[in-house]
C-alpha cells in the first residue's frame, strides 16, 4: 500500500521547496525559481560528467588531459553563470572559477547572491571518481548590490547545498530548517526526495583527512589523528576514508557520521578550502543536520570573509568529534 503511494505521489525538489516556502507569508516563489535554475545547472553537469569518459574515448573533448579537465570545469561554470543570470533572481555571483565576482546587469537583477564551486574535486575527474557542485545563497535587501553583500558570515546564508555526481546524482539542500536529500531519477529528469530530514550521528567511527600533510600539522590536529588511530580509552580505532572530493567526503560524513578535516599546516596556514563556497555551505549543512563546524579558532559560520577567495582550516562533522577537536585547541591556548 505505502509502496504504491510512494510511486504515485512524487515529492520532487520543486514541490518540496514550494511547500517549505509557502510557510513564509510574503513568499512570492522567487526562491523556488532560483532553485530550479540551480537544479538545471546540476542536471547539465551530471550529464556532462557522465559522458566525460566516453567523450575522451572517442575524442570529443580536448587533446590533452589537462585541457580536457579544464574544459569540464569551465563548461560547468558557464552553464551555472548563465542559468543563474537568466533566472532573473540573482544580483551577485561568486564562482571559484572566476577571479572577480559577477554583478548581474540591472534588467536581470533579483535579490539573491549565489556563491558556488561549479565542479569541485577536479583531480578526480579523469578517473571517474565522485565530484560535485557546492553552493550557498545570501539575500540582499533593496539596495544597489555591492561586494559587501557576499562578504558576510556564513550564518547569514538563507540556503546552502551541494550536488554529488557519484554512483547516483544526489542533491542535498538546507533552507535553514533541516537538511534534505534528493536523488535524480534519470527516467523522469527530476530530483525526488529520498533522504528526508538528514541528521548526522552524534558520534562517528570514521575520520577523513589528507594524511600526506601530517609532517606539517600543528599539535591539536596531530593529537586528534593519533587518538583516532591509537585510542587510549579502550575504544576501537576509527576507520580512515579519504576520497579527495570535498562533496563526496562530506556526504559520507553527513550520512555515516565522523569527521572531515582540512587543517591549516606549516606550509598552508589557512589550509586549502575556500571560505565562501566550500567551507560555509558545508558548515551550514552540518549545523542544520545537528553536527558542528570549527575553524580551529571559532565556529566556522561566524567567520567574516575579507577576500572573495579566502581559505580557512575546517573541522566538520559529528557533534562529539568536533567537540574533541575544540577541546584540543582550547588546551593549547
Ligand atoms: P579543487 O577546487 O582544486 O578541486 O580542490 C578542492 C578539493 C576538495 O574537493 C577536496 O576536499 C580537497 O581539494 C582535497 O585536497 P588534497 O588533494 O590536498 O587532499
Ligand atoms: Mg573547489
Amino acid at each position: 500500500h505505502s509502496a504504491e503511494a510512494q510511486r504515485t505521489d512524487l515529492m520532487t525538489i520543486t514541490r518540496f521547496v514550494l511547500n517549505e516556502q509557502s510557510k513564509h507569508p510574503d513568499s512570492r516563489g522567487d526562491f523556488t525559481i532560483l532553485l530550479s535554475h540551480i537544479v538545471l545547472g546540476c542536471k547539465f553537469v551530471c550529464s556532462a560528467v557522465s559522458k566525460a569518459g566516453l567523450a575522451k574515448l572517442i575524442g570529443l573533448a580536448g587533446e590533452t588531459n589537462g585541457e580536457e579537465q579544464k574544459k569540464l570545469d569551465v563548461l560547468s561554470n558557464d552553464v551555472f553563470i548563465k542559468a543563474l543570470k537568466s533566472s532573473g533572481r540573482t544580483c551577485i555571483l561568486v564562482s571559484e572559477e572566476d577571479e572577480e565576482a559577477t554583478i548581474v546587469e540591472p534588467s536581470k537583477r533579483g535579490k539573491y547572491c549565489v556563491v558556488f564551486d561549479p565542479l569541485d574535486g577536479s583531480s578526480n575527474i579523469d578517473c571517474g571518481v565522485s565530484i560535485g557542485t557546492i553552493f550557498g545563497i545570501y539575500l540582499v535587501n533593496d539596495h544597489e548590490p555591492t561586494l559587501e553583500d557576499v562578504m558576510q558570515p556564513g550564518k547569514n546564508m538563507v540556503a546552502a547545498g551541494y550536488c554529488m555526481y557519484g554512483s547516483s546524482c544526489t542533491l542535498v539542500l538546507s533552507t535553514g530548517a533541516g537538511v534534505n536529500g534528493f536523488t535524480l531519477d534519470p527516467s523522469l529528469g527530476e530530483f525526488i526526495l529520498t533522504h528526508p530530514d538528514i541528521k548526522i550521528p552524534k558520534k562517528g567511527k570514521i575520520y577523513s583527512v589528507n594524511e600526506g600533510n601530517a609532517k606539517n600539522w600543528d599539535g591539536p590536529t596531530t593529537k586528534y589523528v593519533e587518538k583516532c588511530k591509537f585510542p587510549k580509552d579502550g575504544s576501537s580505532p576509527k576507520s580512515l576514508r579519504y576520497i579527495g572530493s570535498m562533496v563526496a567526503d562530506v556526504h559520507r560524513t553527513l550520512l555515516y557520521g565522523g569527521i572531515f578535516l582540512y587543517p591549516g599546516d606549516k606550509k598552508s596556514p589557512n589550509g586549502k578550502l575556500r571560505v565562501l563556497y566550500e567551507v560555509f555551505p558545508m558548515s551550514f549543512l552540518m549545523e542544520q543536520a545537528g553536527g558542528q563546524a570549527f575553524t580551529g579558532k571559532i565556529r566556522a559560520l561566524d567567520l567574516v570573509p575579507q577576500k572573495l577567495h579566502e581559505r580557512s582550516p575546517i573541522f566538520l562533522g559529528s557533534y562529539d568529534e568536533v567537540e574533541e577537536i575544540k577541546a584540543l585547541y582550547a588546551a593549547e591556548g
